[in-house]
């Protein structure tokens, strides 16, 4: 008789958002049963959601793809790795032969940066071929932030953590973590659930937001700014704070230069007219100012919601300011940096990015990377340096991204466009060819890179609980692969492959694969490099042993003066090309809408939807499939618009049609519609009609973006709202 399968439980950590929740899994038979947070996570069991919770349903996707699929018209068909990586590597060395290396080029997207094997085999690659054609998520994400820290703290990664169980003041600008949890560039599992139990204790939470959130809701305060003038908002905050003489007298003398310029660029400012700008009464703001600086522990925390604007660079870099000025860097409830177990910050700066500018804006690389708002005219400009061939690596930047509609057009137009993925989606609809991904639960992954991120130190090495698909692989063998039938010098470092294929050679005479080079050997060369906690560096064996992960020491203040990579260790906190900008912004009126486009678009996430994925997982969403463009009741009166009507909301640059939601939580002049919605899915196997739920806002974005970080202005869309027909 055949032994009853026995279920057996393994712990990781979920790959989804930057909160890397440790997950207890339960596994039978290669398949998930269940998933539980890791209660004996030290770092993060505090947090889960129900995203982690169904991770299972993705891997076993009805429609994932599972082994690489060549276009044969308007399908596709099956091929083998041998197949995929001949042909691929063959047209992409054609390409450049033909047109120089930037002929083939990637976008990444935002699971990418979860998966440091990932980003690192995908650079070598690019450095191999010495193609300048790289786009990141970053530009519809997370720039402002790298160009700010670049410019005041010297390294583009150095990013502030929120030292949240010390704070009494939390000012929340543009940022929903009752919903998104609390992170962005950093992470602080059950951030919003810790900030609350402050404010049980007496600290006060101030949200910045046109919205009225569910992080609104639980705040002492909720200010509905008018969009894009947030920067108007924390400039008016930092001028009551130095005109009142409220400022942090030790650390503006010794740990910053350019206090002057600053002084003088709000001296320029009027607080009524700040005030006029960001529409929140001035005697409001004085308050604000007077008490942030007056809490013993105070934080000003920026996000997505100021940084998709053509003023985010500006409004982040206030936000920085005004930690600065009152004192809240590296102490206790401000903002600390915490170094993680690497230094990053050197690494980087030992790799920095060959400086470039885009052939056609003329723009350079921000954090390693061009613009996605540039990639439709890269690809379809004729001239040496044009994109042709494309590998989209974990993104769906037609849906994630602005003008959807003309990306997708540019893709069309490339000569091989390659998709490393889950299953295919909207961005992927003209791939010559779908390469099968690895899901996270099916990888081993270090948190080594990002472990600055997380709000104290950590380490983890999150373990594969599934066997991958046999045809399913890793992106970093794919990367490798690529490189080795390409020819091209791995890291752009002569004698390497050969050393990789020796390695090969060498795993396949033993039978043993992990003498293969692989990411395991980079995992094991970053812990090598490690820092010393408490005076011992953490070891390899310990790390992998550690199944739950391991906290190596307390929170640490002191590490971000040392940190600093500016001369004299000072920061530099009024840059001069922030503060001509926002010279530049306070000469200028706050913009018009332009004629027949009264409304801005706003946006939201949900607690069950990962950025343009997840949206068609069973199970999620119980409350409907779908984003409803939310209007103030007064604004749809107006309009004629009821309660579940059809609407179009309509740009300039495109159309879409959804229901309308009537909810007093937006300000008056704004439609709120959830970003991420109406990407298609594909059944390339199957060959099944396309899955779709709900409409792409995105499809209303042109490419405006921010000319310091080169952001796009996705949250500074101007719209007309009309009822398309009555409600059934
Ligand atoms: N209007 C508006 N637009 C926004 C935002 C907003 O707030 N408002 N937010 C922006 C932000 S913050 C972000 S981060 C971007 C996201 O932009 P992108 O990163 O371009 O898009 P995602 O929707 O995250 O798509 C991720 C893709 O990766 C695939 N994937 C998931 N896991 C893996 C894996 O392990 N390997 C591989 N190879 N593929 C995988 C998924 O199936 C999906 O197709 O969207 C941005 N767009
Ligand atoms: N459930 C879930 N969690 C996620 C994600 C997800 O897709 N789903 N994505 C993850 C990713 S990639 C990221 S980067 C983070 C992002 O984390 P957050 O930046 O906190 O993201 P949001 O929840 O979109 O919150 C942004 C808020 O900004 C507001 N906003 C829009 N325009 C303006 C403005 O002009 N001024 C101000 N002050 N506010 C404005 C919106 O109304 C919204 O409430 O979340 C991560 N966590
Ligand atoms: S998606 Fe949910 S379970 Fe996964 S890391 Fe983020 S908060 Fe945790
Ligand atoms: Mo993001």
């Amino acid at each position: 008789m055949a032994a009853e399968p026995i279920p057996q439980t393994r712990y990781t950590f979920c790959r989804y958002c930057p909160a890397a929740c440790g997950l207890k899994v339960t596994v039978e038979e290669n398949r998930v049963l269940t998933i539980f947070p890791d209660k004996q996570n030290p770092h993060s069991w505090r947090d889960f959601c129900g995203k982690g919770r169904t991770a299972g349903k993705l891997v076993e996707h009805p429609r994932r793809i599972l082994t690489p699929m060549r276009r044969a018209g308007d399908g596709y068909v099956e091929a083998t790795w041998e197949e995929a990586l001949a042909d691929i590597a063959a047209r992409m060395t054609a390409l450049v032969a033909r047109g120089g290396p930037d002929a083939v080029g990637a976008y990444y997207g935002n699971p990418a940066g979860f998966s440091t094997s990932n980003l690192v085999f995908m650079n070598a690659w690019l450095d191999g071929i010495g193609t300048q054609n790289r786009y990141a998520v970053g530009s519809v994400d997370q720039n402002a932030a790298h160009v700010v820290a670049d410019a005041l703290y010297g390294s583009p990664i150095m990013i502030p953590t929120s030292d949240i169980d010390r704070c009494d003041y939390f000012l929340l600008v543009g940022a929903n973590p009752a919903v998104s949890a609390w992170n962005w560039l950093e992470s602080a599992p059950g951030g919003w659930q810790r900030a609350l139990e402050r404010q049980r204790a007496g600290a006060r939470i101030v949200v910045v937001d046109p919205l009225r959130t569910e992080s609104a809701d639980r705040a002492d305060l909720h200010l509905a700014v008018r969009p894009g003038q947030d920067w108007a908002l924390l400039l008016a905050l930092v001028a009551v704070i130095l005109g009142e003489g409220l400022e942090h007298r030790g650390d503006c003398a010794g740990l910053v230069t350019g206090l002057p310029e600053l002084r003088a660029l709000v001296a320029a400012a009027d607080i009524d007219d700040l005030a006029a700008r960001c529409d929140i009464p001035a005697p409001l703001i004085r308050t604000v100012a007077r008490d942030f600086a007056a809490a013993p522990a105070a934080m000003a925390v920026t996000r997505t919601g100021t940084a998709l604007h053509t003023s985010g660079t500006v409004a982040e870099w206030l936000g920085h300011v005004l930690n600065l000025v009152t004192g809240r860097m590296d102490r206790p409830g401000g903002r600390r940096f915490e170094p993680g177990i690497l230094d990053a910050l050197r690494i980087t700066a030992l790799a920095p990015a060959t400086p470039h500018r885009s052939r056609i804006a003329g723009r350079p690389l921000v954090a390693g990377a061009h613009a996605l708002s540039e990639l439709p005219a890269e690809i379809t400009t004729p001239g040496r340096g044009q994109l042709r061939a494309l590998v989209l690596n974990c993104g769906n930047p037609v849906v994630s991204g602005p003008d959807g509609a003309a990306l997708d057009a540019a893709l069309a137009d490339l000569e091989l466009l390659v998709a490393i993925d889950v299953v295919q989606r909207e961005s992927h609809r003209h791939a010559h060819w779908l390469l099968p991904a690895t899901h996270w639960l099916e990888r081993d992954d270090l948190l080594a890179l990002t472990s600055g991120m997380h709000d104290e130190p950590f380490v983890h090495y999150g373990r594969a609980v599934l066997r991958p698909p046999p045809q399913v692989r890793e992106e970093w063998r794919i990367f490798l692969d690529l490189a080795l039938a390409m020819d091209v010098p791995l890291f752009g470092a002569r004698g390497l492959n050969g050393f990789v294929r020796a390695t090969r050679r060498l795993a396949a005479r033993t039978g043993r694969p992990g003498l293969a080079f692989g990411a395991h050997w980079v995992d094991r060369l970053m812990v090598a490099s490690a820092r010393r906690f408490g005076g011992r560096k953490p070891r390899w064996r310990e790390i992998a042993a550690a199944p739950h992960g391991i906290v190596l020491g307390p929170r640490e203040y002191g590490h971000f003066r040392k940190a600093l990579r500016t001369e004299g260790k000072r920061v530099r906190i009024a840059p001069p090309e922030f503060v001509t900008r926002t010279r530049e912004l306070l000469a200028e009126p706050v913009p018009a809408a332009p004629p027949g486009f009264p409304f801005q678009l706003g946006n939201r996430r949900r607690r069950h939807s990962m950025n343009s994925w997840l949206n068609e997982i069973p199970g999620l969403h119980p409350g409907g499939k779908r984003n409803d463009a939310l209007l103030h009741p007064d604004d749809a009166a107006a309009l004629g618009i009821a309660d579940g009507d059809l609407v179009r909301v309509s740009s300039p640059t495109g159309a879409i049609e959804l229901r309308a939601a009537l909810s007093d939580r937006p300000r008056r002049g704004i439609v709120v519609v959830d970003h991420g919605w109406g990407s298609r899915v594909f059944d390339p196997r199957g060959g099944a009609g396309p899955e779709v739920h709900g409409a792409n806002r995105n499809l209303l974005a042109d490419a405006t973006v921010d000319p310091l970080s080169q952001t796009a202005a996705l949250n500074a869309v101007h719209v007309a709202v009309e009822r398309v027909q009555p409600s059934r």
